[in-house]
């Protein structure tokens, strides 16, 4: 089954827990990201997997002790996922992986951001992250939903692995990433919409159409 992700970035904790209950039933699982991690506190991935998934986006970028002490600390605090970037390299891609493997926690590589600067450097390794990530074992990708036809060669590259797509709505990307990938990331547009159930819906309708 394809999934709607919902990424709350928002810097307060009593907020982040309202938007929470309130689209709990329509969204699959919650992305968390350091404007509330660090605004809240690390328990608030606690507090928010009580309703739902939570995958901890801390884009994992270090060498590989400090990184397996990073997703050590999120899957402590009850995260089901966390987010690495590929850039960082093999060595500390396994050592998080290894972390994940003591929680049953899944590893998900970002291969290039969906923003335009994503292109300038990432952009050419993308392909070549994808390919490693899964080499190594990783459950899945975080891959652009504003650039579909590199989405579609990254699907090529990862099969039998969960690709992700942010980008979808604010930052102008396509619901068409749906094609490709296994689920949508979506912030912004759910959140600060003037209905927030109704956009979620909208978008979990289209998740559900591309899943048959
Ligand atoms: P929004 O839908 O408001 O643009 O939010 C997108 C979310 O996905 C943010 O939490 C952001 O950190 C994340 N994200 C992204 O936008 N592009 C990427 O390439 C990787 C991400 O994790």
């Amino acid at each position: 089954m394809k999934e709607l992700v919902l990424a709350i970035d928002v810097e307060d904790r009593r907020v982040a827990l309202r938007i929470a209950e309130e689209l709990c039933d329509l969204v699959d699982r919650f992305k968390v990201n350091y404007p509330l991690i660090l605004s809240s506190g690390i328990r608030i991935i606690s507090e928010l997997s009580e309703m739902k998934p939570v995958i901890a986006d801390l884009k994992i970028a270090d060498v590989p002790h400090i990184s397996a002490k990073i997703a050590n600390l999120a899957f402590r605090n009850d995260a089901k996922a966390v987010i690495v970037h590929g850039f960082a390299g093999s060595d500390s891609l396994k050592a998080v992986l290894n972390v994940a493997k003591m929680f049953d926690g899944e590893v998900y590589v970002v291969t290039e951001l969906s923003s335009p600067g994503g292109e300038e450097f990432m952009g050419k390794v993308s392909l070549e992250i994808a390919k490693k990530a899964k080499e190594i074992g990783c459950h899945g990708l975080i891959a652009p939903a504003t650039r579909i036809e590199k989405l579609r060669e990254i699907r090529k590259k990862a099969e039998g692995m969960r690709i992700l797509c942010p980008g979808v709505g604010a930052q102008g990307g396509s619901l068409e990433a749906l094609r490709y990938a296994d689920g949508i990331i979506v912030g912004r547009s759910i959140y600060e919409a003037d209905n927030p159930r109704n956009e979620a819906k909208r978008l979990k309708e289209h998740v559900q159409a591309y899943s048959i």
